[in-house]
């Protein structure tokens, strides 16, 4: 039966249910995301749902220890409750073979986020199935990233000021926002925007083949990437739950087509909502670009829609919203032909041509002499300082596009001398550095299972030195028509290289910052996978 009720903040687009040619479209889009290996087999999410039922026992576990080390009586105790929740992929049901499960533990008030770091910690060390365990106390969102019975687990913790969490709590009423920190709000907003979204798309399962799609045709074509200036996961899947509200009754594949067809012509910007943006009982700021210069500065607004809403794609920039209108300006051209049988949903996956496309690139290399997990750190910072750059070279007259790539590229070596680690620090990026440090140096692989400390002993036993490194990429289009032959990006350059250095734990022995220029044909072979040809200089491509 079909649904004419209005989801959103505007009527339906259309309540027609899909042709038959609709539905044969989406068993082929779902097959090929079978193909992609989008999809797990039920064991693996069997083994999930296990994992989950085991963190929501030591939750109480949790809890019940607390209360009874805070002199509260067995049965106050025991009442005292906590219970899980999920977010990110695994809520949405768009998880792959490598999604982790995004977990909130929430607690009662008297259960304290210290508790969740000591308490609730040991208890996870306790487990046999427990494999690995990293508390990040410190981080804006603080968390414990663990890999439990081969699933990995992002655990945070949030805390409410009621006396018992029962089971049957949801996170819904706003009020339950009342008299909590800034911390515990971040931590319970991720479940909160995942259930919203989830209530406000007409069919669940529509929704998740078409998010499925959407989702691996981004990151095949390199623009998801929140940090990077480009949707992330959560924005994403709201561009696709608004058009699922549009076409209420349509299949997957009928909503994609529809996708790009909508966005492409969207007013930006003008806002993407879910409903309409709701007051409530905090003093904390709400998305509203009339009061607001900040948010009317968005470009490709995408609102969440709980409580406090806020817009998920404040990152974007002039460039990456050329870039994600040229992406989508691709898949409807490659969607008509899939509709009319011209071409096939593999064609929407292919791989971007991003180190092919430019004459220029900008590569940003973040190195660091000993120490890894400080090496992970000072990455980190200039990872999240990339955009910065963006916006400032974007700006510079002459400068059509720069365009940032969406994930660094790291690698460590050890160096017999000193001096070796100065030139590899000095000329990686290049073919030149790739030559230097395959005919001189050893390259170290470093993967989670790696300790680093014993290694780091080990290469000062030996009188060797260890370097860590990584580049980001922002490739540039240029437009030198005019008399603005030569333009200057010295001066971003070195804004942003002061905005790195002035971090806080920067030490300038031990790390280094350097931005180069490299042409198209200078790039390293390792921004290319093993079946892709470099670029081919004789033939010269305009761009
Ligand atoms: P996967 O299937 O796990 O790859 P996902 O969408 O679940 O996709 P993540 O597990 O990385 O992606 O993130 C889940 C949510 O956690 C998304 C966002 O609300 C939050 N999140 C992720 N990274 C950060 C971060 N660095 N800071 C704050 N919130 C984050
Ligand atoms: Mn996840
Ligand atoms: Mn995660």
């Amino acid at each position: 039966s079909l649904t004419t009720r209005q989801y959103g903040v505007t009527p339906p687009i259309s309540i027609e249910g899909p042709t038959k040619n609709e539905i044969s479209l989406n068993d082929s889009m779902i097959e090929e995301l079978r193909n992609q290996k989008s999809f797990e087999s039920e064991i693996e999410t069997e083994k999930r749902r296990k994992v989950l039922s085991i963190l929501q026992q030591l939750t109480q576990t949790f809890v019940y220890t607390v209360s009874r080390a805070k002199n509260m009586s067995e049965g106050m105790a025991k009442d005292a409750g906590g219970k899980i929740f999920t977010f990110g992929s695994y809520r949405l049901g768009v998880y792959g073979p490598g999604s982790d499960i995004d977990t909130l533990v929430v607690v009662p008030k008297h259960v304290t986020r210290e508790d969740f770091f000591t308490v609730f910690y040991d208890l996870l060390k306790q487990r046999p199935e427990l494999q690995k365990i990293q508390p990040v106390p410190d981080a804006f969102v603080p968390i414990i990233k663990t890999i439990f019975d081969g699933v990995d687990i992002d655990l945070i913790c949030g805390r409410l000021d009621i006396p018992q969490v029962p089971l049957d709590l949801t996170l819904e009423d706003n009020n339950l926002l009342r008299n909590i920190d800034d911390k515990d709000l971040r931590a319970l907003n991720g479940t909160r925007v995942t259930d919203q979204i989830l209530q406000l798309v007409p069919q669940k399962t529509v929704f998740r083949h078409a998010l499925r799609t959407i989702k691996l045709w981004a990151q095949r074509r390199a623009i998801y990437a929140n940090m990077f200036g480009f949707p992330g996961g959560v924005a994403w899947a709201m561009l696709v739950a608004r058009i699922c509200q549009l076409y209420p009754n349509a299949v997957g594949a009928v909503i994609v087509s529809k996708f790009f067809h909508i966005y492409l012509q969207w007013k930006w910007p003008q806002p993407v909502l879910l409903k309409p943006i709701e007051d409530g009982p905090l003093p904390v700021r709400i998305w509203n670009p009339k009061l607001y210069g900040q948010d009317k500065g968005h470009r490709m607004p995408v609102i969440t829609p709980a409580y406090p809403s806020m817009c998920a794609t404040h990152n974007i920039t002039a460039s990456t919203q050329k870039i994600i209108m040229q992406e989508m300006k691709r898949a409807s051209e490659i969607m008509s032909e899939i509709q009319s049988g011209k071409n096939t949903w593999k064609d929407l996956f292919i791989k971007h041509d991003y180190f092919y496309r430019y004459k220029y690139y900008l590569t940003i290399i973040a190195s660091s002499k000993d120490k890894y997990d400080d090496h992970i750190k000072w990455c980190g910072m200039v990872e999240s300082k990339l955009r910065l750059l963006v916006l400032k070279i974007e700006n510079i007259t002459g400068i059509v596009i720069a365009h940032p790539y969406v994930k660094p590229f790291s690698i460590s070596y050890i160096c017999d001398t000193e001096e070796q680690a100065n030139i590899i620090t000095q000329l990686y990026g290049t073919l030149e550095g790739e030559k230097y440090a395959k005919d001189h140096l050893n390259e170290v692989k470093i993967d989670e299972d790696t300790d680093t400390v014993k290694l780091e002993e080990e290469v000062k036993i030996q009188g060797k030195f260890l370097v860590h490194l990584m580049k980001l990429y922002i490739g540039l289009e240029l437009d030198l028509k005019g008399k603005e032959k030569k333009m200057n990006i010295q001066v971003p350059c070195t804004e942003f290289d002061q905005i790195c250095k002035n971090w806080i734990s920067y030490k300038k022995e031990i790390f280094s910052l350097s931005i180069k220029y490299v042409k198209l044909w200078d790039l390293p072979n390792d921004v290319y996978d093993e079946d892709e040809k470099r670029p081919i200089k004789a033939k010269k491509r305009k761009t």
